[in-house]
C-alpha cells in the first residue's frame, strides 16, 4: 500500500503581478484558476494528502473573495476525505491569520500549522488503513532564524512512509533571489531521515537530494519573467518505508514566462518578428499561454520608434497576435539609434564632433599628451616618452565607434 500525495508550495494568493498594473486582476484571477487546477489534480489522481510547502498567500491582506475561494476549494479536498496538509512560510506566518484558521478550521481534513511546533498526522485511504505519516511545522513571524529548524523533530520508528512538509531556505543551493528565512543545510534535513522532504520557498522547482528525497516544487505559477519554465507541482508516490519515492511533475501554470535576447539590425516590424520567430521556432511548448519578454540589444535603426511608450504597446499587441502569444513584451532599453561615428559627425558642431577631432590630432601626432602628465601611468613608470605615446595611441584604437554608441546612449 503506497502512500501517494501532491506536492505544492508559493502559490502566492492574491500577489500583486509585478508586471503591468493593467493585468493585475487577470493574473490574481489566473492564480486562483491555478489552485483549483491543483485541487482538479489532487481530486483526479485520487491522492492521499496534499501538502502545501507555506507562502499559499502572499500576505495576510487576503481579499474576502479569495478567502472564499480557497475555503471553498479545500473543502471540496475534504470531502473527498484527501488530507491537506498547509504550513506556513515567511508569506503567511501564523500570527497574522487568525480568521483564516477559524475558517478552515470547519474542514475536517484540512490542517493549517501556523506554529513553530511540530504537527503530526497519520493519513489514512478510504477504507480507514494507515498509509503514511505526515510531519509539518510552520513560520510563526515573517523572519524565523537558524534555531527555526532545530525544533523539528526526526522521522518516527513507524513502518508507515515518513515526509515532512517544510517551508525552508537550504542554503547550499545555487543562488536565488528569495530571503534566507528559516534556513538550513542539505545535510540538516538528510539527517531526519523522512522518506520525503517537501519543501517551499525558492520558486524554481528542484531536486535538494534524491535519497532522503528532498524536493523544492516551486510555484505553481510563475509571476514576472524571473520565473520562467513549465511551473506546476509534484506528484508524489513512496512505496514503502525506506524506499525511494517516485516524483513526478505535472504542470499546473496558466500563464508561462519566457524570456529571450535579441541582437541586430531589423529595419522594420517585419524583420524584428521574423526574429523572434526563429528563436520560438527553438523553444518547445503551446504559445498561447506565453508571456514573452523580449530583450532587444545593441544598435538598431528601430531604436527612436520603439522608445515610444504607446507605439510599443501597439505593435507588442500587433506581434503577439501574429506570433500566437499570450503576450508579448519589448524590452527596448538596450537599443541605441545606429548612425555610425561619420554620419554623427556630419551633424555639425558638438561634444561628439570635439572629440573626434582630439582624436584626430593624437594620431596625427600632435602632443597632447604632455600637459596629461602622463608621470602616474600604472605600468608604465620607466618607459620613455615615446613608448607612452605608443601606448596611449594604442588605446585610440576602435574609439571612435564606442563614443557615436555613447553619444547616442548605448553607454561606453
Ligand atoms: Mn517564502
Amino acid at each position: 500500500m503506497s502512500f501517494r500525495f501532491l506536492h505544492v508550495a508559493d502559490f502566492h494568493l492574491d500577489s500583486p503581478f509585478r508586471t503591468r498594473g493593467e493585468e493585475s486582476r487577470a493574473w490574481q484571477e489566473a492564480l486562483r484558476q491555478v489552485l483549483q487546477d491543483a485541487v482538479d489534480l489532487a481530486l483526479a489522481q485520487e491522492v492521499h494528502a496534499v501538502l502545501v510547502a507555506g507562502d499559499l498567500l502572499d500576505s495576510e491582506n487576503l481579499s474576502l473573495a479569495t478567502q472564499h475561494f480557497l475555503f471553498r476549494q479545500l473543502e471540496r479536498l475534504s470531502n473527498q476525505e484527501i488530507v491537506t496538509l498547509y504550513v506556513t512560510g515567511n508569506h503567511d506566518p501564523g500570527l497574522h491569520l487568525s480568521r483564516l484558521r477559524l475558517l478552515l478550521g470547519n474542514l475536517p481534513h484540512v490542517h493549517m500549522v501556523a506554529e513553530r511546533k511540530p504537527f503530526s498526522l497519520v493519513v489514512k485511504d478510504r477504507q480507514g488503513r494507515a498509509v503514511g505519516v505526515l510531519t509539518g511545522m510552520g513560520h510563526e513571524t515573517p523572519h524565523e532564524g537558524d534555531d527555526w529548524i532545530r525544533s523539528f523533530p526526526p522521522a518516527g520508528g513507524e513502518a508507515l512512509p515518513q515526509v515532512a512538509v517544510l517551508h525552508a531556505s537550504v542554503v547550499d543551493l545555487a543562488p536565488h533571489p528569495h530571503g534566507r528565512y528559516a534556513p538550513c543545510r542539505k545535510e540538516d534535513l538528510a539527517s531526519l531521515d523522512y522518506d520525503y522532504v517537501a519543501l517551499g520557498h525558492i520558486h524554481q522547482r528542484q531536486e535538494v537530494s534524491p535519497y532522503p528525497a528532498i524536493w523544492y516544487s516551486g510555484n505553481p505559477q510563475g509571476r514576472d519573467p524571473s520565473e520562467r519554465g513549465e511551473k506546476g507541482g509534484l506528484l508524489v508516490e513512496v512505496a514503502a518505508r525506506g524506499t525511494p519515492p517516485q516524483v513526478t511533475f505535472s504542470p499546473l501554470a496558466r500563464w508561462r514566462f519566457e524570456r529571450i535576447i535579441l541582437q541586430g539590425s531589423w529595419a522594420d516590424a517585419l524583420e524584428l518578428k521574423e526574429a523572434i520567430q526563429r528563436e520560438l521556432e527553438g523553444m518547445p511548448g503551446v504559445k498561447g499561454s506565453w508571456f514573452l519578454r523580449v530583450e532587444l540589444k545593441g544598435p538598431s535603426p528601430l531604436a527612436r520608434a520603439l522608445s515610444g511608450e504607446e507605439d510599443r504597446r501597439d505593435l507588442e499587441r500587433e506581434l503577439a497576435l501574429d506570433l500566437g502569444l499570450g503576450s508579448l513584451e519589448l524590452d527596448a532599453d538596450g537599443l541605441y539609434p545606429a548612425a555610425s561615428w561619420q554620419e554623427l559627425r556630419a551633424r555639425g558642431p558638438s561634444p561628439f564632433l570635439e572629440a573626434i577631432e582630439i582624436i584626430g590630432a593624437l594620431e596625427r601626432g600632435e602632443d597632447l599628451w604632455t600637459p596629461l602628465n602622463l608621470h602616474p601611468l600604472a605600468g608604465l613608470e620607466g618607459s620613455s616618452p615615446d613608448e607612452k605615446a605608443l601606448y596611449l595611441r594604442s588605446l585610440l584604437e576602435g574609439l571612435r565607434e564606442e563614443l557615436a554608441s555613447y553619444f547616442q546612449g548605448g553607454g561606453s
